[in-house]
């Protein structure tokens, strides 16, 4: 099978920062205040304290979405209860909520409420087709029920030995690479965005973009970037979608003079098109059957080749969550895997004792699916990394009618009184502060902000169990909680964990003297001087 390997020229746009504004945007914006102020405003969030607007037009949307703004979202948790006022475009409000009840309602109780946001989905559909994320209601519902076997624990199990043969696959880069390597330094987040891809392409699609050296990694890492500087414009696509056909909308596409907008355009199609030869080469096995499909990468077990048998789902569809698994299940493992290697070298301590810990388990040839899950020092050390660096900051919804938010403590509002519960106007849109929620001071205790394995160790406070936090994944919202939860949070966690098996029996993790950057994307990403990269020095363990 061919694929196309995007060729793509780097400098032509920004790496940070916000786009600068020109004639379309602008008219976009005064779209956005036509529709806004059209809305009118209820009075009811005036009393919830928050930031002030940097600007009239933008509000605190370019400090919200920043590549930088690690320091915006910290201070938005530490300064202000568990529900924040944000300004938005054009004086609109918006809501920035880490109180365990406010979520609780956003995601579960009140679900059908709040809806991912209508600009998300429109744009989720543009660059991915129809999907679990360009859905909503009754079509969402439809797709995660379709969805959802195809990560069930009996499929985890099968798809165990084909990780463990990734892994292995990727000792060896790892050797390769650091044997190669001038400085004694290993560009992890290659290595590890590499493998998680592998991950996702045979078990998720029964296809080795190794195998193929697509282009598909880079295309979706940059893809989510530049999807992430058009925030604002994005904000026009539901419109333009309902008014303007495909043909046109590409025309329009083509003139506005967005240079991520181009770049996002050109991405889509090498997307579309690898997914298309990738679609292709399974129908052709499934119509020869028998050996043809068992050569298949994942044997034909594969999340891809279940939809297509269970026959559910339409070319467009089968195409879309395609995409989306890719979308969702790279980034987010390759970053959390980084943190966690991160951790390991600033705790040397805790790197040896994991490493005892899985080398005695693996001693005879790669653990067993029922053991792996057992090693208490393996499922702490994920565990405290997913709680203390979700790979994911926020989540957004948007409420689709007026809804009372409950509070788990009251709150002072700005005019000093106490609130203990706000009514949530239509059309406002809610950020879940994943990372806030999960690094409470109030919940996990004075140390909340300390990367700490052991308190997994022993019985959790009492605060934490008593706090009802809502997420699919116990006592965290990293992988979020409700209908839209996370489909791949089992997946992810025994991604981490065979990779840490492997990877820490034969080497020594520690950290190069470059300044690592976190910036926050749809995923959080390490750059070294704005390039995303993950140097570590690795070591062979002799013995
Ligand atoms: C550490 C790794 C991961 C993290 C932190 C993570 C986090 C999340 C979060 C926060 C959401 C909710 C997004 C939203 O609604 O705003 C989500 C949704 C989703 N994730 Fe993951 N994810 C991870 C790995 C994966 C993997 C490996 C897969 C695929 C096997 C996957 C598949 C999905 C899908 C399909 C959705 C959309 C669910 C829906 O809308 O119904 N994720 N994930
Ligand atoms: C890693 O690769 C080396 C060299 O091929 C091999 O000797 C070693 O056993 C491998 N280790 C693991 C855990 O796969
Ligand atoms: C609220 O209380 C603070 C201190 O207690 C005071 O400085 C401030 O003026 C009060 N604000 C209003 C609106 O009453
Ligand atoms: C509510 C709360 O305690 N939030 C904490 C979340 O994490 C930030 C740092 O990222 C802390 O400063 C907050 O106090």
């Amino acid at each position: 099978m061919t694929t196309e390997t995007p060729r793509l020229d780097r400098s032509s746009h920004p790496s940070t920062g916000f786009p600068g504004y020109s004639l379309p945007i602008t008219i976009v914006m005064a779209w956005c205040c036509f529709v806004y102020l059209r809305k009118r405003l209820a009075p009811s969030l005036s009393n919830i304290a928050g930031p002030s607007p940097n600007s009239f037009i933008l509000g605190n949307i370019p400090q919200l979405i920043s590549e930088d703004g690690y320091d915006f979202h910290t201070d938005l948790a530490r300064n202000y209860g568990g529900v924040v006022k944000l300004h938005a475009i054009c004086g609109a409000k918006q809501l920035y909520v880490f109180d365990h009840a406010a979520m609780h309602s956003v995601l579960i109780k009140d679900e059908h409420i709040y809806n991912m946001p209508d600009a998300f989905l429109a744009a989720n559909h543009l660059m991915f087709g129809p999907c679990l994320v360009s859905t909503s209601g009754q079509r969402h519902r439809r797709g995660r029920k379709i969805m959802n076997p195809t990560f069930s624990p009996a499929r985890l199990r099968e798809m165990f030995p084909i990780l463990f043969g990734i892994a292995h696959k990727t000792n060896v880069t790892i050797l390769e690479a650091s044997v190669d390597s001038k400085n004694g330094e290993t560009d992890m987040l290659h290595i590890l965005g590499t493998t998680a891809l592998e991950f996702i392409g045979q078990a998720g699609l029964g296809h080795s973009f190794a195998a193929s050296r697509s282009g598909t990694l880079e295309g979706m890492k940059q893809l989510l970037f530049a999807a992430k500087r058009m925030i604002v414009p994005m904000q026009a696509l539901p419109f333009l979608l309902r008014i303007a056909p495909s043909t046109f909308r590409r025309k329009l596409i083509d003139l506005v003079p967005l240079p991520d907008l181009h770049l996002a355009r050109d991405l889509v199609d090498i997307l579309d098109k690898n997914s298309r030869a990738i679609l292709k080469g399974k129908r052709e096995a499934i119509a020869k059957g028998g050996s043809a499909i068992i050569e298949q990468f994942g044997q034909g077990k594969d999340a891809m080749s279940l939809l297509m048998r269970a026959d559910q789902l339409s070319e467009e569809e089968l195409l879309g969550q395609m995409n989306v698994l890719i979308f969702a299940g790279t980034d987010t493992t390759s970053t959390a895997m980084c943190r966690c290697l991160q951790e390991l070298a600033r705790h040397p301590t805790i790197q040896a004792q994991l490493r005892d810990e899985v080398t005695k388990a693996d001693a005879h040839g790669d653990i067993d699916f029922d053991v792996i899950s057992t090693l208490p020092v393996l499922d702490a050390v994920c565990k405290e990394t997913l709680r203390m660096y979700p790979p994911a900051v926020t989540s957004s919804r948007q409420a689709s009618e007026d809804v009372m938010m409950p509070l788990s403590a009251p709150m002072i509002g700005v005019d000093n009184s106490t609130i203990t519960e706000i009514l949530v106007p239509a059309g406002t849109i809610v950020h879940v502060g994943i990372k806030a929620a999960n690094q409470s001071r109030v919940v996990w205790g004075p140390d909340a902000l300390e990367w700490k394995p052991e308190r997994w160790l022993s019985p959790l406070p009492q605060t934490v169990l008593d706090a009802n936090i809502p997420g699919v994944y116990p006592k965290l919202m990293t992988f979020i909680g409700g209908p839209r939860g996370c489909i791949g949070f089992k997946f992810a966690e025994m991604s981490m964990k065979v990779l840490l098996v492997v990877l820490l029996k034969e080497f020594e993790f520690a950290l190069s003297n470059k300044e690592i950057v976190w910036k926050l994307g749809v995923a959080e990403a390490p750059t070294v001087e704005g390039k995303q990269s993950f140097p570590m020095l690795v070591t062979r363990i002799q013995g």
